[in-house]
């Protein structure tokens, strides 16, 4: 069994939404890991009788659109909950999923994810935060209960893993995620199909935008720490969109001798930062929560309700002293 600790909380949890109808929610501006984890649970809810849906606040990314296949899946504000109970998957807090779906959903049945943040706020919870994606957790547990699995469910996992664990290259891919891998590629997952969707159809205007974000890149911290941002002006000069700025935080990050890598956005009088380590060491989610935001210790991010120019120098001195208390 991969999560024979959550056995009986999963047992439970199948034998309390039998016979009613069950909204799988994600979180706001979902990333691959959410959509992949809507959509596994759903299905496989679904394959066993159970009348699930999949809710999100958010339309789907166009390069994960196609991941959903025949899948019910409605937007928060097309949504009517009709007796349904609601199971998050991949949301640290409650509140990830937008105020419209906690208000529609106060209080969650279930809570599934790998956050070491998770607070478990569901009557049901089940987290591991050891596992580099929630669609790991659900993949296990589908294997470790016999549920079925069709290849778009094992398709949408994989999607999952393969995203959050940065194409199998952070700190927090193990022999585990290849060892689920591989049974969701005998069920159908095409890593070479995922590759295609996800990084083979990229639109002009983004490499536009990353040529632009390239040109800003600073560094700081006796090399080890890398910054680039984006501004709302870059962003309307090359008609490029916000998804198309997705992971863009890797280039700072990957650049020699960098620890820790910077990608900060500004949308209106908001700055979105994201936080990207070689290692776990590192703790960018220590430094995030600094600013009002989490995550995992390699990959973290924050918002602020200020200008880039403003957050910026206060940003860099918080990582100045955070590095100088890690030594
Ligand atoms: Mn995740």
């Amino acid at each position: 069994m991969y999560f024979p600790q959550q056995a009986e909380t999963f047992r439970h949890l199948l034998d309390e939404v039998r016979g009613k109808p069950v909204a799988v929610l994600g979180h706001l501006r979902p990333d691959g890991d959410c959509i992949g984890s809507q959509v596994g649970l759903t299905r496989m809810l679904r394959a066993v009788g159970i009348d699930a849906v999949a809710v999100n606040k958010d339309p789907a990314p166009r390069v994960l659109k196609s991941f959903i296949g025949d899948t019910p899946w409605v937007q928060a504000k097309d949504f009517e909950p009709q007796g349904h109970v609601s199971i998050n998957v991949d949301c640290a807090d409650p509140i990830r999923v937008g105020l419209l779906l906690r208000k529609l959903f106060p209080e969650t049945l279930a809570n599934i994810d790998h956050h070491v943040s998770n607070p478990a706020y569901a009557r049901f919870n089940l987290i591991e935060s050891h596992t580099a994606a929630t669609g790991e957790v659900l993949a296990g547990l589908a294997f470790d209960h016999g549920l079925p699995v069709d290849a778009i469910t094992a398709q949408a996992l994989y999607v999952a893993i393969a995203t959050d664990t940065g194409q199998f290259r952070l700190p927090t891919t193990t022999g585990q995620v290849f060892e689920i891998c591989s049974r969701l590629i005998a069920l159908g997952a095409s890593p070479a199909g995922v590759t295609r969707e996800l990084f083979e159809k990229e639109p002009l205007a983004k490499f536009k935008l990353l040529q632009r974000f390239l040109g800003t890149l600073q560094v700081v911290c006796d090399g080890r720490v890398c910054v680039g941002h984006l501004r709302d002006a870059d962003y309307r000069a090359t008609g490029a969109t916000h998804e198309d700025a997705e992971g863009f935080v890797d280039y700072p990050r990957d650049l020699k001798g960098v620890d820790i890598g910077i990608f900060l956005e500004e949308y209106g009088n908001q700055t979105k930062g994201s936080l990207r380590a070689k290692s776990k060491r590192f703790r960018v989610d220590q430094l995030a929560k600094q600013f009002n935001g989490g995550g995992h210790a390699p990959a973290a991010g924050f918002n602020q309700e200020c200008s880039l120019d403003e957050l910026l120098p206060r940003l860099l001195v918080a990582v100045e002293a955070h590095l100088e208390r890690l030594g």
